[in-house]
């Protein structure tokens, strides 16, 4: 197995890259908290999920992703986009459906992406994006790139039978990509141990033949650390595996779940006190890496830049409604196919032609 890219040591060996992930860290928490507040003061619509609690396993991860590597993300998206270096403003206009967000608006919470940053989304059906991203990295073998692709999902998507059929198909072909599954506990309502017979999640990749690892995932060195080595095997030796990070979600499932039926608020305590902030924050204190202050300081300035993020997103402009068709695939017949499904129109049954297309 190749030896770590960047070992947990290296980065505190690095002040600045030790910094850079408490600050990324920092900024996801504070803007996942303002925009629960937005989503209260009804300026997000749809489905919200948050990754309060989850930092360190998605940010460690992205943090150990090479130049030309692909990376996907279920609906809890938020951290994912904000880790590969989406400006918030236009992560929270997203959200507001505005015509400056990541997706011009017409995406929302469960999906962003950046494709410039090669965050190739946040998707919303539960495993869907695992063959998406397996059929990133038969590309990359395709065309013989020597790039990994990143798919992290939550511990519900390996009930989904996509997940097994993407799974086999990279071990059985050898592709580049590195499966994260974020183990937060919970599928909506539903306990891992519910719903696994497995619950050790990583072991699941013996059925494959695939390496599984599974790590803290509140501890950001650690993930951090795995995924590089992960990620440089799936490069290197073009194997796949399966890469567990524990970690626990403090907010319900999504804003309309307060989280309070299924588990106790002792449960919900305990996972606190391994918070991976406050715990990333006391090792560069021991480490004499950041003082107290310089970590209040960056508190504060990830603070201000979701402040601003979310005055930019407020006045930033809706899609005009003449841009409703645009940014879609299809050729001419589009017309059609979107009269057919014009509202009360059940598909090819419709007797009169819309009055726009005529
Ligand atoms: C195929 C499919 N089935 C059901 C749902 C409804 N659903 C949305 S999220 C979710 C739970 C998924 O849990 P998990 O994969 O652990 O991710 P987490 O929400 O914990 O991040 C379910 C069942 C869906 N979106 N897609
Ligand atoms: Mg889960």
């Amino acid at each position: 197995m190749a030896e770590p890219a960047v070992t947990r040591t290296a980065v505190l060996d690095d002040r600045e890259h030790a910094l850079r992930l408490f600050r990324q860290m920092a900024l996801v928490r504070r803007f996942e908290e303002r925009t629960e507040e937005q989503y209260t003061r009804a300026r997000i619509g749809g489905y919200c999920h948050l990754a309060i609690g989850e930092e360190a396993a998605s940010i460690g991860a992205i943090d150990a992703l090479d130049e030309g590597d692909a990376l996907f993300a279920s609906y809890r998206d938020h951290a994912t986009a904000l880790a590969v270096g989406s400006p918030p403003a236009a992560v929270m206009a997203e959200l507001f459906g505005k015509d400056t967000g990541v997706a011009r608006g017409r995406g929302g919470s469960m999906h962003l992406l950046d494709v410039e940053r090669r965050f190739f989304g946040g998707w919303g059906i539960v495993g869907a994006h695992l063959p998406i991203a397996t059929g990133a990295a038969l590309a990359f073998t395709y065309r013989d790139e020597p790039h990994a692709v990143l798919c992290q999902f939550g511990d519900g998507a390996m009930a989904t039978g996509a997940y097994h059929e993407a799974l086999n198909l990279a071990s059985l072909w050898n592709l580049p990509i590195v499966f994260q599954v974020i183990n937060n506990q919970y599928g909506m309502g539903t306990r891992v141990d519910q719903s696994n017979a497995e619950p050790e999640l990583a072991k699941h990749g013996a059925t494959y033949r695939i390496h599984g690892e599974r790590v803290d995932g509140n501890d950001v060195l650690a993930v951090r650390e795995a995924a590089a080595r992960l990620l440089a095997q799936a490069r290197e030796e073009r194997r796949p595996s399966l890469f567990e990070t524990v970690t626990y979600r403090y907010r319900g499932h999504s804003v309309a779940d307060a989280g309070k039926v299924y588990r106790t608020p002792e449960e919900v305590q305990s996972w606190r006190e391994r918070d991976p902030i406050t715990r990333y924050g006391l090792l560069l204190g021991e480490r004499e890496i950041a003082t107290g202050a310089d970590l209040e300081t960056i508190w504060d300035e990830v603070a201000a830049e979701v402040k601003d993020a979310i005055s930019e997103a407020l006045a930033a402009s809706f899609p005009s409604r003449d841009s409703l068709y645009e940014h879609l695939y299809g050729d001419d017949e589009w017309r059609e196919q979107f009269g057919r499904m014009a509202a009360g129109a059940p598909f090819g049954e419709r007797g009169e032609e819309p009055e726009w297309q005529t």
